[in-house]
């Protein structure tokens, strides 16, 4: 991956992977970034290796297509797209991979996230973007889903996803 405003390994290092991370978290601004902050603990939490990309379908098309060939190329397993407004990088990003694409609304802009919802979530049919909530409460759910789906071929990740909803029951959050 060309570029990375967050990288981290396995055990949460701080260090960049030098393994391409199973799940590539692309942004459509920095500005998104507070809304995924609450990400990387879950993530870490699943033992998921992950890395964070800026990326704008509408503003630099050519690096996304960089990013994702280079992601699939290296052996990520799931894309999370963040994007608010006319939210087309999920869609994009969907358009360019055949691996699951999880997009999140941002609120950003005067419509407070409403535009990017339903930019994200009324994508055509065979294309398909998995739409958690608008903002952070999405962005914590993609990386809860992301950990569901590789749970179904991975133990260690479905234990985790089990520990997580014990905590939850136990009232947890
Ligand atoms: P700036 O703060 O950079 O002006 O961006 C971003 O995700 C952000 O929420 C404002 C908002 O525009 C969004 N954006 C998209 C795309 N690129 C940027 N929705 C895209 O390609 O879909």
């Amino acid at each position: 991956m060309a570029e990375s405003s967050r990288k981290s390994s396995r055990k949460s290092s701080g260090k960049p992977s030098k393994k391409t991370p199973r799940v590539v978290i692309v942004l459509g601004s920095k500005s998104d970034l507070p809304v995924i902050e609450g990400m990387y603990s879950l993530l870490d939490r699943f033992g998921l290796s992950y890395g964070v990309e800026v990326a704008s379908a509408h503003r630099q098309p050519q690096k996304l297509k960089r990013i994702i060939t280079a992601s699939e190329k290296g052996g990520t397993e799931i894309f999370v797209a963040a994007a608010g407004m006319a939210a087309h990088l999920p869609g994009v990003i969907a358009a360019m991979t055949g691996k699951p694409v999880i997009g999140v609304p941002v609120a950003s802009g005067p419509m407070m996230g409403v535009d990017a919802l339903l930019s994200i979530v009324q994508m055509p049919p065979g294309v398909p973007v998995a739409t958690v909530a608008v903002g952070s409460a999405g962005a914590r759910n993609a990386a809860c889903l992301a950990a569901r789906i590789l749970a179904l071929k991975d133990a260690k990740v479905a234990t985790a996803v089990e520990d997580y909803r014990k905590e939850l029951a136990r009232g947890g959050r």
